[in-house]
């Protein structure tokens, strides 16, 4: 029988080494550990599970006991790494936990490198998301959490012979413990099929959506535990499924398999995560995913609703929030006015009226490729009742356009949810404006550009529906968790507050002229390179040596991210050394790591550069003093939990305009790393929080982007810029692809055209000033430190539980659960 969740046996230490053994012992059957630590990663993470089960059942009881509102943060992406660490760490287990694993002579540094990486996004969106929960969680705000339970995460990658291999990332092989099915809760998702109207009884026309072919989505829920409050929120991930309905005519004509095929088909849904950061338009099953996550999210929230409150959906809104995490779910406006029309009788008005009062849309990119489009035929053919209610949705926001600007047929050709040509496409990112009643950037000058530039008129219209939220990563994985000596060092200083609230990090600013601090912070920094040195050694099979800079450039690769320009950097520097010019020449570590999207071309050949600049540089005996490169592959989150404590020096140097926000500069800033960045995305505001003098700025800024396009020569910049000229000879040498000729001709011949939009070599100069700004700092180690604890002391208003608290401000208006400590 449950009891209240207040009398719920939540924490029970003293249990956990028996537990932990009853789940090796009974739950597993195992007898020993043997050489692989699985069986008793398993153990631990059911032992852990038990206690974050119990945790969920209250909260959700919290959550559901009474009207309260609520919010749905609904992605495509949640880009979780490894639960673990980060669950001890939030349950505040850490002592039992080291405690009960001495009994098999285990420690949980290995015991924890069992646990694969839930890889459910593809870079910066996907892991936003993950802080965002876990932020949630720690704030005991009402959140769940809704995406796709995709069978093959992120692929995984290897590098040979320099280039990038995929290979499947089949992440649940070994069974993933933290998840619980609930079958019964199961909901039907329609596709295809055909729409008639038929009249009621009281003579009233409604559309029905027939012939349809369902699928199945069952929920797979997995625990997100708040830091220290005993709050355990759900992500509730979709498993596509067929439904039990073979065909029967095939079925008893004999062709069971034909019948069984269907199955196939509908499991294919969730087989994948689309390996692509900025676009996969076109792509049926991604349709189908987008339709199948929206609409079983909406209809469980819906039947939750209905299960609580009976079909009248008069004061829905005034309970429910539904934050879309980019274009990808915004089909989900159309979604729920079916559900309201159709399943529940609403008129037009009413259902609008609930729509546009709890869509919220944030926009994550500028990029003109990563905004959405489908045909209008495949929408046709896939999802006929919400092409319908898309065309009538566009009928109505068109009129009020007429209004706004009467006469004026242009304005309604480019406001039009519906782009017109020989292949009419569905625009995502219109609808979900249209739809929501707030549209955020995710960082100042993002927000800025979308106004000013991609969403202009729709701001001239709705200047009220506009916001910046800066984006934020969760302290507890970025600093307590993946920096336990740096975290052991600070609140030795300033008391543990800090890990739940992260605006006191700032205190650490005391100990700006410390000097017994900065030996300690410059010690907690080398244990960290040491860390690193062993990963990139037996990874890449490179030496990194701690006593060298480290200068770190991982993320997703992509030309606007510009790795290009720190491989000519790269270049330089050996150049520099080729020609005996190592006066002031700090011997620096540089390593990148990252994936490229399959199909990018250009992305898959800079990989290739990176690697091949890297082989040439490690094996000269000259570089050997002064540089090494590596290149690391299958950069992940858990790779990245290893490499930003150890990092010095932090490359963030997108062509100014291009990178929305970025969260990989907030990590290295919040584990003491200097900047060295354009004025782009957040990088804007951490420079300010920082203050300059503790920033390397370099580049074009954003709004002078498009004069220096005007009349950009490249050549002429390359002729009149020794050191790029030298480059670029070095680099059209062949000295890098001695045995493959013409490997890099793409790469050369995209610096020097003039319609470059990345401006590698507008800014090439800028930035080798800036590094030597850099090298010159980094001599002064005492200053170096000094800029370094600043930097970490500057980071609070990086925390995700910043960005949240001002989404629940300003978005959602949600009110906090009763924690183990409020109640
Ligand atoms: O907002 C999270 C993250 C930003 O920090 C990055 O700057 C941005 O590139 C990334 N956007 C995407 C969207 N791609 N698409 N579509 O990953 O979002």
């Amino acid at each position: 029988v449950a009891k209240g969740w207040q009398d719920a046996p939540l924490i029970d230490k003293s249990t956990l080494e028996d537990d932990l053994s009853r789940h090796f012992y009974y739950t597993l059957g195992r007898d020993k550990v043997g050489k692989s630590q699985l069986y008793l990663y398993n153990a631990l993470a059911l032992t852990i599970r038990d206690r974050l089960v119990a945790r969920c059942r209250a909260t959700k009881q919290q959550m559901h006991s009474e009207k309260r509102r609520k919010a749905a943060y609904i992605s495509l992406e949640f880009l979780m790494g490894r639960a673990l660490g980060n669950a001890i760490l939030n349950l505040d287990l850490d002592e039992q936990v080291k405690l009960a694993l001495t009994n098999y002579c285990a420690h949980i540094e290995h015991v924890a490198q069992a646990e694969h990486d839930a890889g459910l996004g593809n870079g910066g969106l996907g892991r936003l998301a993950a802080c965002f929960l876990d932020s949630c969680a720690s704030l005991a705000l009402p959140v769940i959490g809704y995406g796709i339970r995709y069978e093959y995460g992120m692929f995984n990658q290897s590098i040979e012979n320099g280039h990038q291999i995929e290979q499947p990332d089949n992440w649940l092989r070994e069974g993933h413990p933290w998840e619980l099915s609930a079958p019964e809760q199961a909901k039907r998702v329609k596709f295809f099929g055909h729409v008639e109207s038929y009249t009621d009884k009281n003579g009233r026309i409604h559309r029905q959506w027939l012939d349809t072919e369902d699928v199945l989505a069952v929920p797979y829920d997995v625990p997100i535990p708040g830091y220290k409050n005993d709050i355990v929120n759900t992500l509730r991930l979709w498993k596509s499924e067929a439904t039990d309905e073979f065909d029967l005519g095939e079925f008893n004509a004999g062709s069971y398999s034909e019948a069984v095929a269907h199955k196939n088909l509908a499991e294919q849904i969730t087989m994948v995560l689309y390996p692509n950061d900025s676009s996969e338009n076109g792509k049926e099953l991604r349709l189908r995913q987008q339709y199948f996550l929206s609409s079983a999210s909406l209809q469980d929230i819906v039947a939750l609703w209905v299960s609580q409150h009976g079909e009248s959906f008069s004061d829905f809104a005034d309970f429910h929030v539904f934050q879309l995490n980019d274009t990808h779910p915004s089909i989900a406006v159309a979604e729920l006015m079916r559900l309201l029309i159709d399943d529940y009788d609403l008129d037009w008005d009413a259902a609008w009226q609930i729509t546009t009062k709890t869509m919220a849309y944030t926009n994550h990119t500028l990029l003109p490729e990563a905004l959405e489009k489908w045909s209008v035929s495949l929408f046709a053919r896939l999802l006929p009742r919400i092409l319908e209610i898309i065309y009538e949705i566009n009928a109505r926001f068109l009129a009020q356009v007429a209004l706004a600007w009467p006469g004026d047929v242009a304005k309604q050709q480019a406001l039009s949810l519906i782009e017109e040509g020989s292949e009419p496409q569905v625009r995502m990112a219109y609808l979900a404006i249209v739809g929501s009643f707030s549209v955020n950037g995710v960082a100042a000058l993002h927000t800025e550009l979308l106004k000013e530039g991609l969403f202009k008129t729709f701001y001239e219209l709705w200047p009220e529906k506009f916001n910046n939220k800066t984006n934020g990563v969760t302290p507890r994985r970025w600093i307590a968790h993946c920096n336990p000596k740096l975290t052991q060092l600070i609140s030795e200083k300033i008391g543990q507050d800090w890990v739940g609230d992260f605006a006191q990090i700032s205190q650490l600013r005391r100990y700006y002229d410390d000097v017994k601090f900065h030996k300690q912070w410059q010690s907690v920094k080398l244990e960290n390179k040491q860390r690193l040195v062993d990963l990139v050694k037996a990874r890449c099979g490179v030496e990194f040596d701690t006593s060298m800079l480290f200068d770190v450039q991982v993320k997703r690769i992509h030309e606007y991210k510009r790795q290009l320009l720190n491989v000519l950097h790269i270049i330089h520097l050996y150049d520099r050394i080729r020609r005996g010019d190592t006066a002031n020449l700090v011997p620096r570590c540089v390593l990148l790591g990252g994936k490229a999207a399959p199909g990018y071309y250009m992305a898959k050949r800079i990989i290739k550069l990176i690697n091949n600049v890297a082989d040439v540089i490690n094996k000269d005996p000259l570089a050997q003093p002064y540089l090494r490169v590596a290149f690391l592959p299958n950069y992940n989150v858990t790779a990245m939990e290893t490499i930003c404590p150890a990092t010095d020096l932090s490359e963030q140097i997108s062509t100014a305009g291009k990178e929305a926000s970025g969260t990989g500069n907030m990590k290295f800033m919040m584990n003491g790393a200097l900047t060295i960045g354009t004025l782009d995305g957040a990088n804007i505001e951490i420079r300010d929080a920082v203050g300059a003098d503790n920033f390397f700025l370099f580049g074009a800024q954003a709004e002078l982007i498009e004069g220096i396009k005007q009349s950009y020569n490249p050549l002429h910049i390359i002729h009149n810029t020794a050191d790029l000229l030298s480059v670029m000879q070095l680099l059209e040498s062949g000295h890098f692809n001695l045995f493959e000729p013409g490997l890099f001709d793409d790469i050369i011949g995209a610096i020097k055209s003039p319609h470059d939009p990345w401006l590698v070599a507008h800014d090439f100069d800028s930035f080798v000033q800036a590094q030597k700004a850099v090298e010159h700092a980094y001599q002064n180690q005492q200053h170096w430190t000094q800029m370094s604890i600043l930097n970490t002391a500057a980071s609070g208003t990086f925390s995700s539980d910043r960005t949240i608290s001002q989404y629940s401000e300003d978005i959602w208006h949600l009110e906090a659960l009763t924690t183990s400590s409020s109640a």
